[in-house]
């Protein structure tokens, strides 16, 4: 027998047992092995019953991702074709669903007759996440088992449900009482179905899924949700497949899915959302740590700063069950501190999200204190002061008197060089940069900033704390503003200086959100803050080459006390959270460019996506040549988890692939020479660029 599965005789029972480490991803040797164990489990007489398991107790995380967009993917036996075989079996199958059964893995549950689970199963349909749909049955066979309504909330919403949920559903149809005794809880299940001669497969439960639901139902739900899938596939598709199930035969069911599901992973959609989920998973890969490093132990933690960001990453550990101390320097900024985090929780609870009881043990995790002293036993301090490197200094200092020998000593700037706040404290090995983004309790973007003498430790703990308060830890070298920022200056600089010579910040802001990025450029500036934007411009002159021309826009903005929406002001005019177009912006642009002799005409929508994203792009590839970015993929993390960029786009390096390196690269050289002594100074291609375009490379890696 194949060593992917098990197969062992008990008595009249077929035991197969997946095994395929390390989550019996359903590729094609493993699908192999099951049909085979299947078909021997079939034609012996002395089987009476099979029971479906994973050897090591982990069910399957479903198909393998790696073999999508490639043949292996429908190779033979494919996913669909080796359920229906499973589900014509004639003799009754029981999946023993330890740990989790996901997407495909799901699938092979359903095309089981009879489903067991443990306390601590989890399953779900999660290829939305991927840009795909269920593929082998599971948006036909799904409904049919819990209706219509509850597996479409399922499929798009891609969560998994605990074990409980999926028995009260109707997806399990047991419980054993511990992962220990799942396997022979299903033995025992499988012998009362042979001795009570049970059918091979129960009868369906909703045969007709979209029974009883209003017969506009899949109509109207699609007229509903539309808007909230902005340019996306994927759901869309998943929806048609769930329209077949209700209006179809199984069989012809079945057909219809997989066309959908092959559409769906022909797609660039899905190719990015695919390189996503793996680069997710290298982020964590970080040369000069691995398994073998010690990590520090992080049981408290301590919070410099309660205002808006300091408050947000407390609340961060507290959800996480760690307590954290949080210093301020005068008790009212303290109180007030603590006051707002409250009222936090207190909107989650009026949002359903969290019990009154929890708020009260998140805040009774949470301790204020006004002195150093009581920092002397924590684990991590994350400072998060203004952000002048004066201050932060002073913070370091006194951090490097209070704190035990080996505690991490970590700072929230989001732009200042680590290694000068490292070298004011006696163990610049302990420092390390951990940016995180406003909401801090919310943004899943965690940039790790290794200093020159960052200890490996240090970095792999903190890594490992992000991923444990539910961040996307992502690890970047020390220059102005990081991996995130660094690349927003030239994207925003180019929004600023379109206005100048003609766009609107509608127009601008029109072509970034229909990119479907959450927010255009002046959006974000409105809602983060013009004065926050110009204090930290302002703060920084020096550090940044700047060409006066796309300042000044923000600069009067500035001084005229339009700050965005809390003054109902700024690149636009607002009522309430309504935004309008403002005239006087116009003008205010038109006299600029007049004063700066900026020529104005109209600018097209086409001008206006390649000038922004190609010099985001152009930044990202000079980050990855100075070794700030470990990985393009790292960088596509920043902006997808930080910056609003889409997903489904993969990021702004797996876009700058889809679009063409090549194509890039021209619109670059376009702009160098069409904008004059503006192109001259901005439109510089970054030399890696020009040597992957020569070398005809289409990935975007370090060469
Ligand atoms: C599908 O099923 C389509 C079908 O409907 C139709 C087909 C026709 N494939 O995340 P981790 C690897 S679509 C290949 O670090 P965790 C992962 O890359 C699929 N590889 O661990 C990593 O490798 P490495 C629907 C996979 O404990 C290692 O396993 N299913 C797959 O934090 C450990 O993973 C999903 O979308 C896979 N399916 O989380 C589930 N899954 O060590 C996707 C994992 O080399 N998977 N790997 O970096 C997950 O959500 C998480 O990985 C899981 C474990 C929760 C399972």
């Amino acid at each position: 027998m194949n060593s992917l599965v098990t197969f062992e005789m008990d008595g009249d029972l077929a035991l197969i047992g997946l095994a395929r480490p390390p989550v019996n991803a359903l590729g094609q040797p493993l699908r192999a092995a099951i049909l085979e164990a299947a078909e021997r489990a079939a034609a012996d007489p002395a089987v009476k019953a099979i029971v479906l398991h994973g050897s090591s107790g982990l069910f399957s995380a479903g198909a393998d991702i790696s073999e999508f967009g490639s043949e292996a993917s429908f190779a033979a036996p494919d996913l669909p074709g080796l359920l229906l075989r499973l589900t014509r079996l004639d003799k009754p199958l029981v999946a023993a669903i330890g740990k989790l059964a996901l997407g495909g893995g799901l699938e092979l549950a359903l095309a089981c007759g009879y489903r067991i689970g443990e306390p601590g199963t989890r399953v779900g349909l999660p290829e939305i996440n991927l840009g795909l749909l269920p593929g082998a049955g599971g948006t036909q066979r799904l409904p049919r088992l819990i209706g219509a309504q509850a597996a479409l909330d399922m499929m798009l919403s891609g969560a998994p449900v605990n074990a409980q949920k999926a028995l009260d559903i109707g997806i399990l149809d047991r419980l054993a009482p511990s992962a220990e005794s799942l396997l022979d809880e299903a033995r025992a299940y499988a012998r009362e179905l042979v001795a009570g001669q049970a059918q091979a497969r129960p009868a369906v439960p909703f045969p007709e899924p979209a029974k009883g639901l209003p017969e506009d139902f899949l109509a109207r739900f699609r007229q509903d949700n539309e808007p909230r899938w902005k340019s996306r596939l994927a759901p869309r598709l998943l929806l048609s497949a769930v329209e077949a199930a209700c209006l179809l035969p199984l069989e012809e069911g079945l057909a219809r899915e997989v066309a959908l599901f092959k559409e769906a992973e022909a797609s660039r959609q899905s190719a990015a959302l695919r390189h996503v989920f793996f680069a997710e998973r290298e982020a964590g890969k970080v040369p000069g740590i691995d398994a073998s490093t010690q990590l520090r132990t992080i049981a408290k933690v301590a919070v410099i700063g309660a205002g808006t960001m300091g408050g947000g990453i407390a609340m961060n550990f507290a959800n996480a069950g760690i307590p954290v101390t949080l210093l301020e320097r005068q008790g009212d900024a303290l109180d007030r501190g603590l006051a707002q985090i409250r009222h936090n929780y207190g909107i989650s609870v009026k949002r359903g999200k969290l019990s009154e009881a929890q708020l009260e043990q998140r805040m009774a995790l949470l301790t204020g204190t006004l002195d150093y002293a009581d920092l002397a036993d924590v684990d991590l301090v994350i400072e998060a002061v203004f952000e002048k490197m004066e201050i932060k200094q002073a913070v370091f200092r006194e951090l490097d008197r209070a704190c035990k020998p080996g505690a991490i000593l970590a700072s929230n700037t989001s732009s200042l060089d680590v290694d000068q706040i490292a070298a004011v404290t006696s163990r610049p090995q302990d420092v390390i940069g951990l940016h995180f983004f406003s909401p801090a309790n919310v943004m899943r973007l965690l940039e790790v900033v290794r200093g020159k003498a960052t200890a490996p430790d240090v970095l792999a703990t903190t890594l490992k704390m992000g991923r444990t308060i539910g961040k996307m830890p992502v690890v970047s070298g020390v220059c102005f503003g990081f991996i995130g920022n660094r690349m927003l200056e030239p994207y925003a600089r180019e929004a600023h200086r379109l206005v100048l010579e003609g766009a609107t910040p509608a127009q601008v802001d029109g072509v970034l959100t229909g990119l479907d990025l959450n927010m255009g450029v002046f959006s974000m500036l409105d809602l983060a803050g013009v004065d926050v934007n110009f204090l930290v411009r302002d703060a920084n002159r020096a550090a940044i080459a700047h060409d006066e021309s796309y300042c000044r826009l923000g600069d009067e903005l500035y001084a005229l006390g339009r700050f965005g929406q809390k003054t109902g002001r700024g690149f636009y005019a607002y009522e309430g959270r309504n935004r309008q177009d403002d005239y006087e912006v116009v003008a205010l642009a038109e006299r600029l460019a007049g004063e700066l002799h900026v020529p104005r005409r109209p600018i097209g929508d086409q001008e206006i996506h390649d000038r922004c994203l190609f010099m985001l792009i152009n930044e990202g590839i000079q980050l990855l040549d100075e070794g700030i970015a470990l990985r393009a993929g790292d960088i596509d993390l920043v902006w997808l988890n930080g910056y609003g960029f889409p997903s489904h786009l993969g990021g702004p390096m797996h876009y700058a692939e889809t679009l063409g390196l090549d194509k890039v690269l021209a619109g670059i050289r376009h702009y160098q020479k069409a904008l004059g002594d503006y192109g001259q100074m901005w439109f510089t291609p970054a030399p890696l660029l020009e040597r992957l375009v020569a070398a005809g490379k289409t990935r975007i890696e370090p060469f």
